[in-house]
């Protein structure tokens, strides 16, 4: 039996996270071989409402649910942890504006930043759950300094499994039978969800769907998705992100199928000219706790339009709290290079550089 490994949730009495932690503790994350301990971390007055889901936790008598404890602040709650999920953020509230709402959240995430610099593991790994989920992980991980931009990440994987779901729906195929669809940008109404390298049992969707549905109905339905399942349940989505946090933290650290792709929110690092310095959802690879872009996708004009779109709304939230973010960090979050992230670059069809170098194959000592 492997060592336990420390798992920090904040926001952890709310709708997500009451979804997630079940799935956690029973090995859905990091696999049935994978102790895990629960540092789960809460607003004050939400303590009672997490101590009943702990209890509940505790009912369900998991074989791998090594230890859970309870936090009311971040300091205390991310000591020592392995990995950060940071769900936990400032609903928008009646009257707010987009810039009270990224300056509320800003405080929010510089406090986590600092928090993970001084009390998690040096090789924490985070993501970013809650809202504006890119640019709060910017915040968080510009305040970091101790700690790597490649260690934060943020998540899109919803997005992309939605991507999958309707377009499953739409051509009968089995989602697992669709591949390499990609998210492009920012966790919002501006993402480009790119259907342009996607295949159905290895053939190109493009050529199964009508490229009018693609443009104006499949774009559209994907960007709006959280607003459409808020409209009907009256509530966001939460089983189903909770169900992405699982696949996105599965995926990185054990590692995407072979020729697949997933979708990451990641810091920039100029990759198919999108500006560096913010957290921009991208098409990676993942493999033994690293991920690498994937390189050498054909980019059309009007794809790499939409690219463009989802980029000048991400530089404008980045604007918004540009005030907050500490200058000493500007530097390495300008300057990430790819073999920092990841030591090799892979192109699209799986060759790269080092195509024929063996990955470290052994497992990760924690
Ligand atoms: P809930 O309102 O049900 O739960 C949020 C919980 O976070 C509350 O219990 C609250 O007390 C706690 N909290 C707030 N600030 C905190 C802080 N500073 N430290 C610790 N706990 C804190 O929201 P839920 O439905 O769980 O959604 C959580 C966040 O995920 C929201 O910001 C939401 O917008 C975002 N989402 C992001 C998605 C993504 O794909 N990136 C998809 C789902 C979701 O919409």
């Amino acid at each position: 039996m492997r060592r336990p490994v420390r798992i920090a949730v904040t926001g952890a009495a709310g709708a997500i996270s009451n979804n997630l932690l079940f799935k956690i503790a029973s090995g859905e994350m990091f696999g049935k071989d994978q102790p895990v301990i629960l540092q789960l971390i809460e607003m004050p007055d939400r303590m009672e409402a997490l101590r009943g889901l702990a209890m509940e936790l505790e009912d369900c008598a998991y074989p791998l649910l090594h230890t859970i404890t309870l936090h009311d602040n971040v300091e205390d709650g991310f000591n020592n942890i392995h990995y950060a999920l940071l769900i936990g953020a400032r609903p928008r509230g009646p009257g707010m504006e987009r810039s009270d709402l990224l300056e509320s959240n800003a405080e929010i995430f510089t406090r986590q930043g600092k928090a993970l610099n001084d009390h998690a593991n040096r090789d924490v790994k985070v993501l970013v759950v809650g809202n504006p989920a890119n640019t709060n992980a910017l915040i968080a991980s510009r305040n970091a300094p101790k700690l790597s931009p490649s260690q934060f990440t943020a998540l899109t994987r919803l997005d992309h499994n939605r991507a999958k779901g309707i377009l499953a729906n739409h051509t009968g195929a089995n989602p697992k039978d669709i591949s390499r669809v990609v998210i492009w940008g920012n966790h919002s109404s501006t993402q480009f969800p790119d259907l342009h390298q996607a295949t159905v049992l290895d053939e190109p969707v493009m050529g199964q769907i009508d490229e009018h549905w693609y443009r104006e109905v499949f774009i559209p339905k994907i960007q709006t998705r959280g607003g459409e399942i808020i409209a009907a349940r009256g509530v966001s989505s939460a089983a189903s992100a909770a169900q992405a946090v699982v696949d996105h933290m599965h995926d990185w650290m054990l590692g995407t199928q072979p020729g697949e792709i997933v979708s990451m929110g990641i810091l920039s690092d100029g990759s198919y000219g999108i500006e560096k310095g913010i957290f921009y959802s991208f098409p990676v690879r993942c493999d033994y706790g690293r991920y690498q872009i994937v390189r050498g996708l054909d980019i059309s004009d009007w794809s790499r339009e939409m690219m463009k779109v989802t980029e000048a709304e991400l530089l404008e939230e980045k604007a918004a709290v540009n005030h907050l973010l500490p200058p000493e960090t500007e530097a390495s979050h300008q300057n990430l290079s790819i073999c920092l992230r990841s030591g090799v670059t892979l192109y699209a069809d799986g060759t790269g550089p080092d195509a024929a170098s063996k990955y470290l194959t052994t497992n990760r000592v924690m």
